[in-house]
């Protein structure tokens, strides 16, 4: 049995100073950095020097949020020890109570209810060795079918319509470096430039050496300020301006007509579709200019290279797999891939979203991609995992509709790891209700999160300075970050108290790990001859290499930096054409609801914000939520700048303060994601999701919105800053 150390780091006095090499805990690059600590003898406070180290993606770059990730990491607000909720308040515990407790409360939920009663919740900040042994705790520690994690709501999308498409689903096709190849670069949905910023001298660098970059986005974003052309496209109308652009690129005789007939298949069914199809009603839907959209597709279909980016603008819809689909489509119909300066890529969101998605947190899959209702793949992994393939439980649900079943009290209890869900997930007010209403809420954190603050349990858990893993970034390159720095009071790694917990639960002999590469051993020895195959990548390796490309099917193979050279992932080889409608199911606005909400991120916050909220120097960046309108639409209702908004939808209200902008289209309101409570844009967002893939339909709601008047107070005392005590 895994036993956990009480590991007190934090206490120093005069310490010298200590330079600690990681890598930033945020976004998908990845990007490599020493972080300095000095401590003032006479103070005991500690001065922190952030620098970029030189590597394969960021070149020694980093952003904002990477100079200031210490900050969260190294704060007072970090969870120091275990809490039990006792007699309503969260009360410190030793690690075996409250261990004990989750594991009693679980058996007893297990066998009131079946042991499908429980679910776990993960995430994408996760190391692979993590993310791989919460798998496994799901399916052998508590042996319940429902396991999904935020993913889900980030890359379930692309994820699907890569796998349709090409047979594999990586996040680049091909190697950051050939984005300079490439003479036409399109950018869907894709703020690079604030989402991740250290990649953005890539496109820079192209077109200084005369790349045509193609930006589509509703709002002129700091990416699109880069762009020869901005299709100001309508939210949730991507997969119908793809369609003009195929069409054109098809009259115009610029598809690859060889690429087509040798290498894909479906082609003449796609053509079918597009004959039938007008350019005037692809206006109508997607509000861009004819001219515009035939500039954009003889841009594309005349250069003799080109890369298409999409990311969550295109996927976060009720049609976000057939969208990204018809993306490819164009690529296919061009040939534009499996070639220097010719490729696809979904750009990946959170730290470890691209290995996090590949070792088993799916409700479908099992590690290395395998699919959980495969018999193969079944048999295999439980080879691996010493078992009987029957005892592995089936295929559960997506996130949300785990949510749902939690609101029909189906599901009682709750297991959560990297992820803040009462946040993130749409349709906050029903999400509120199913969390507040579980029998037993578990949650592993670093912070007492939105959703840890619900919870019965709490366990504190290491950070990114403190913990060892591999991450693999959104190019498919597997990076070794060490721990640079002891953890702080009690707190431990995921994967040790999910150790520590199956061996109570009874099932120690699956989970005797003493270090991360133990479990990454396994991890390679049960994504081994899968698709996304890390057999041949080891820690050393990776201590030698700047990182590994997977596919890496043996230890002396370099690893697969650029995909389809020679031929696509699905058996025969071919890759597969999908018709796409021009109309999307996504929600449209009404007379009650006249406006389309559309949301996303800023440059210095992360998501929910869990972390970046508690880092100083980023929240004075931006401290609290905004609603960017176009001044027109705002005069329209009455709404000033700065001031307080109250905006509507079918689900609940969000107050937030207007920002008036001439960079969005005028149908179209835009709000950040970062902040919670009365500010948290998912109290309107609509929960339908993708029926390929179960994404929501985030990035479209139809929404009213009113200047927002607070109730008259109640008369009070003002004190000397004029604030009613
Ligand atoms: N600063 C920062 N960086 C991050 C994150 C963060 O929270 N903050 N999160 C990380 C994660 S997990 C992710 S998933 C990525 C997300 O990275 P992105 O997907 O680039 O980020 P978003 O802001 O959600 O959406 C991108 C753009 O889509 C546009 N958009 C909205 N609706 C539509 C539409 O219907 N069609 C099109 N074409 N565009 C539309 C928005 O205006 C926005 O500019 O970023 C990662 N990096
Ligand atoms: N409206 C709207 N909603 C969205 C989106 C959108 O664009 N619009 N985007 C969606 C997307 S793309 C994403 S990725 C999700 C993200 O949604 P969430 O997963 O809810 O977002 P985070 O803020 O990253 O939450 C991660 C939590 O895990 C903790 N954490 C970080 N690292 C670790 C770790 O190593 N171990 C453990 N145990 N905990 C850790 C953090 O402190 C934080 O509390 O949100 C989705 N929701
Ligand atoms: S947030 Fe992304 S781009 Fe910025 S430093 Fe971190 S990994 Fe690099
Ligand atoms: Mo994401």
């Amino acid at each position: 049995m895994t036993t956990i150390a009480n590991n007190r780091g934090t206490e120093r006095d005069t310490a010298p100073a200590i330079k600690m090499l990681t890598q930033c805990p945020f976004c998908s690059v990845q990007c490599k950095m020493a972080v300095e600590e000095k401590v003032d003898e006479r103070t005991g406070r500690a001065a922190y020097t952030v620098s970029g180290i030189p590597n394969a993606a960021s070149e020694g770059r980093l952003c904002v949020k990477g100079m200031n990730a210490h900050q969260h990491a190294t704060s007072r607000e970090r969870l120091l020890y275990p809490m039990l909720r006792q007699d309503g308040v969260l009360t410190r515990v030793s690690w075996e109570e409250a261990l004990n407790e989750v594991a009693g409360r679980i058996a007893a939920i297990q066998s009131n209810h079946g042991r499908d009663s429980v679910s776990v919740y993960g995430g994408g900040s996760l190391t692979n060795e993590t993310a791989y042994l919460l798998g496994k705790f799901a399916r052998i520690g508590l042996r319940t079918r429902y396991i999904d994690y935020n993913g889900r709501f980030c890359m379930s999308a692309a994820a699907s319509a890569g796998s349709k498409t090409f047979g594999i689903d990586r996040g680049l096709t091909n190697p950051l470096s050939d984005i300079a190849l490439a003479e036409c670069i399109i950018l869907a949905g894709t703020n690079i430039a604030e989402c991740q910023p250290t990649l953005m001298p890539y496109f820079t660098r192209a077109k200084e050496t005369g790349a045509f970059i193609i930006v589509i986005d509703p709002r002129v974003t700091a990416t699109a300020e880069m762009a020869d052309l901005h299709l100001q496209v309508r939210p949730g109308a991507d997969a119908a301006l793809v369609n003009g652009m195929l069409k054109i690129i098809v009259d115009e005789g610029l598809t690859d007509a060889s690429f087509v007939e040798g290498r894909t298949k479906g082609y003449e069914e796609l053509k079918s579709t597009l004959d039938e199809m007008k350019l005037e009603e692809i206006t109508a839907l997607t509000g861009v200019d004819r001219d515009r959209i035939i500039e954009a597709a003889l841009a594309y279909g005349r250069a003799k290279t080109g890369m298409v980016f999409t990311a969550r603008g295109v996927e976060q819809h009720a049609n976000g797999h057939l969208a990204v689909r018809n993306f490819l489509n164009l690529v296919l119909a061009t040939g534009k891939i499996g070639k220097p300066g010719c490729g696809y890529g979904a750009v990946t969101g959170q730290g470890n979203g691209q290995g996090g998605r590949e070792h088993g947190q799916k409700a479908d899959q099992l590690p290395g991609y395998r699919l959980i209702d495969n018999e193969q793949d079944r048999a295999y992994i439980a080879g691996v995992w010493k078992i009987n393939p029957e005892e592995l439980p089936g295929k559960g649900v997506s996130a949300y509709e785990m949510m749902e079943l939690i609101h029909r009290k189906e599901i009682k209890a709750m297991f959560v790891m990297g992820s803040n869900p009462i946040m993130s997930n749409p349709n906050a007010p029903l999400v509120e209700e199913a969390i507040e209403g579980l029998d037993f809420l578990v949650v592993a954190d670093m912070f007492l999160s939105e959703t840890a603050q619900l919870a019965d349990v709490v366990l504190p858990v290491t950070a990114y300075l403190e913990n060892t893993g591999t991450m693999t970034n959104l190019e498919g390159r597997v990076l070794l970050r060490q721990a640079a720095r002891e953890a702080p009071g009690e707190a431990v790694h995921d994967w040790q108290l999910l150790c520590s917990l199956s061996a109570r639960l009874g099932r120690a002999s699956y989970f005797t790990f003493d270090e991360s590469e133990q479990i990454f051993e396994e991890l390679r020895e049960a994504s081994r001859g899968g698709i996304a195959d890390y057999y041949g990548i080891t820690y050393e390796r990776l201590l030698q290499e700047e990182g590994v490309y997977w596919p890496c099917p043996e230890k002396d193979h370099p690893g697969t930096n650029r995909l389809f050279e020679q031929s696509f992932a699905h058996a025969d080889g071919r890759a597969v054409f999908q018709p796409v409608p021009s109309q999307s199911e996504g929600e449209a606005t009404t007379g009650a609801y006249p406006l389309l909400l559309t949301n996303g991120r800023v440059l210095s916050h992360y998501l929910t914000g869990a972390q970046t909220r508690r880092s100083p120097a980023l929240a004075a960046k931006e401290i609290e939520n905004f609603m960017e309108i176009h001044p027109e639409t705002a005069e329209r209702h009455r709404i000033e700048d700065g001031t307080l908004v109250s905006i509507q939808s079918s689900r609940g209200t969000v107050i937030v303060r207007s920002r008036l902008s001439a960079r969005i289209r005028k149908d179209t309101v835009f709000v950040p994601m970062h902040w919670g409570d009365v500010q948290n844009v998912n109290r309107v967002t609509s929960p339908s999701l993708d029926p390929f893939c179960k994404m929501p339909d985030f990035k479209v709601s139809a929404v009213q919105i009113s200047p927002f008047y607070e109730p008259e107070s109640e008369e009070g005392e003002a004190d000397e800053w004029g604030v009613s005590t």
